[in-house]
């Protein structure tokens, strides 16, 4: 198979809807059939495989929400036997445990396809050097990106992130052409060229590929007016494949194309769950139709976006979906990384001494998220001496580094000085204008 797909990426509605379709059929009954949580929901709400005989039928299906992943960890979702897993990644689950995602031979290869397809609808082509920022690791990002740029034929360096003012000189002496990132760590690598006197003249960057975490217009404009680029916007989250479920092309100025062939979308509303029509904001909601190890049914993802219902100056007749405007929950991206303020929680409800009344600020300096944590500490540990303040304060950034994956700075604070909720309490203070 191709991996740009021309044809698959032009087709008609209803040639794109017959692949869909036939798709949707096979993943539900493989499904029904090998994992036991799927078939028990699918029981309860009296839906059979045949049941589904038109893409409408789809919304009969249950959705499927990280508490099902966090009720099956780490591997109760998978339709394959271990055997014929080839790479597991893990994101954030909302409290101690990750969530865990399996991938066969055949979805390397369907993951490599749909990234090779994103970067192309960025102009990126063989001759091109990409320089992939991406972290590699348990996220997705860094090897997702990786493949799809040798599936193309392009160049990778796979420099993932860190170590800024190297990947400077990298850029300079290898001509990256092409940069993958996090929106902010786009911005960090423009200010360190900045600081650093290096001019864009010595750059060859020509496009930037975004994405992870949220960013503005505003954000986009700055990235592009600093590095000298043009800045897409691509979206994905493990749990439906990675990086590569929707990409904006060279001709749109907003949206990103779905991947629809492979991913299906609905927007629901975040409230009663119904699907909405073209147009109107609300939940994304995905069903995958390709993956073999860890297909997931009507995922919600928790992202507000909306599907456009224009086609698209590109000639491609993938719907496109809206930026990410929000989240119906409270999750934070904090330098490219996810975190839920329940997992905070998690580590403080570990610790003797320390209260279960917290608040997490975040703060952008520069372009680096900084997150500070509030935490009360109970009176015999506040009259407590400074070294076992000190201590105490290290080892909860420990923890929090340890089971997020990001540093902090902590702030233990007398009792009862952390504002008590009325309702829903009041966990985080994001200052951070995207
Ligand atoms: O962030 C995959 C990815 C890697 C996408 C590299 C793009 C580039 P997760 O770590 O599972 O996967 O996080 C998924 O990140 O539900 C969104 O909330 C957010 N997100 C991803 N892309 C965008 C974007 C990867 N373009 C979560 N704009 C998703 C806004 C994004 N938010």
């Amino acid at each position: 198979m191709n991996w740009v797909d021309e044809e698959i990426v032009t087709l008609p509605r209803t040639g794109l809807e017959t692949i869909q379709l036939s798709r949707l059929k096979k993943l539900v009954k493989r499904v029904y059939e090998k994992v036991a949580p799927y078939r028990e929901k699918m029981n309860e709400a009296g839906i059979k495989p045949d049941d589904i005989q038109s893409l409408q039928d789809l919304r009969k299906l249950p959705f499927t929400t990280k508490d099902d992943l966090r009720d099956n960890y780490p591997f109760g979702l998978f339709t394959v036997d271990m055997e014929d897993i080839v790479r597991v990644h893990a994101s954030s689950g909302t409290t101690g445990k990750p969530t865990v995602v399996g991938y066969t031979e055949a979805d390397i290869r369907t993951w490599a396809d749909v990234m090779a397809r994103a970067l192309s609808f960025a102009g990126v082509t063989r001759g091109d050097m990409v320089h992939n920022a991406y972290g590699y690791g348990l996220f997705t990002g860094g090897l997702g990106a990786h493949y799809g740029v040798e599936r193309l034929g392009a160049t990778v360096i796979p420099v993932s992130g860190g170590n800024t003012k190297r990947q400077i000189t990298i850029m300079q002496d290898f001509g990256s052409s092409v940069l993958l990132s996090t929106p902010s760590y786009a911005l960090n690598l423009a200010e360190t060229i900045e600081d650093l006197g290096v001019s864009l003249d010595d750059l060859q960057l020509r496009v930037g590929i975004h994405g992870a975490e949220p960013w503005s217009e505003n954000m986009k404009e700055e990235v592009e007016q600093k590095l000298g680029i043009r800045a897409l916007d691509i979206y994905g989250l493990s749990e439906v494949i990675g990086p590569g479920v929707a990409m904006q092309c060279l001709e749109s100025d907003h949206g990103m194309h779905v991947f629809e062939d492979h991913f299906l979308p609905e927007i629901v509303d975040p409230d009663t769950f119904e699907p909405l029509p073209f147009g109107e904001a609300g939940e994304l909601v995905f069903t995958t139709l390709t993956k073999e190890a860890f297909p997931i049914i009507r995922y919600r993802t928790k992202d507000i976006s909306r599907l456009i219902p224009e086609t698209c100056a590109c000639g491609r007749t993938l719907v496109r979906m809206e930026k990410i405007t929000g989240r119906t929950d409270d999750m934070l991206i904090i330098r490219g990384v996810n975190v839920f303020p329940s997992q905070v929680e998690h580590v403080l409800v570990g610790i003797d001494g320390v209260e279960p009344h917290y608040q997490i600020e975040v703060n952008r300096q520069g372009s680096m998220d900084t997150m500070k944590v509030m935490v009360e500490v109970s009176d015999s540990v506040f009259s407590d001496e400074v070294k076992v303040l000190e201590n105490l304060t290290k080892r909860i950034q420990r923890e929090v580094k340890d089971l997020l994956g990001v540093s902090c700075s902590v702030k233990l604070v007398e009792p009862r000085t952390i504002q008590r909720s009325e309702g829903k309490a009041q966990r985080v203070i994001d200052n951070r204008e995207l």
